[in-house]
């Protein structure tokens, strides 16, 4: 139990330390490169701040499950296709050791 709770920690320390300024680039490539193309299903939008409530399918090319979390939506993305009961197929990035949302289209195969 103490492990895990100092594992927890030590990730959320981490990724607050993403945000700061560090030089080198060869570190963050693979995170950079990885992304996946998944159905997601729009929870909440907040188009001002470009943030999105998404429950998504399984994206293993980030190493994460299906689940329901925020991400970011980048300067391209059309923030309208984000409406609350939306499906769409996203595609989705790690920047900065936050989930970013880099390309958008309405799932056709959505019933
Ligand atoms: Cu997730």
């Amino acid at each position: 139990m103490i492990t895990l709770l100092a594992t927890s920690l030590l990730l959320a320390t981490g990724s607050a330390d993403h945000h700061g300024h560090h030089g080198g680039h060869a570190m963050a490539d693979a995170e950079t490169t990885a992304q996946s193309v998944v159905s997601a299903d729009v929870r909440t939008v907040d188009t001002d701040a470009r943030t999105t409530l998404l429950r998504h399918e399984a994206m293993p090319e980030l190493g994460m499950g299906a689940m329901v979390m925020p991400f970011a939506v980048d300067e391209g993305v059309d923030i309208e296709l984000f409406q609350p009961g939306a499906a769409l197929m996203v595609t989705v990035t790690r920047r900065d050791g936050e989930l970013l949302v880099i390309a958008a289209e309405v799932d056709e195969s959505a019933g």
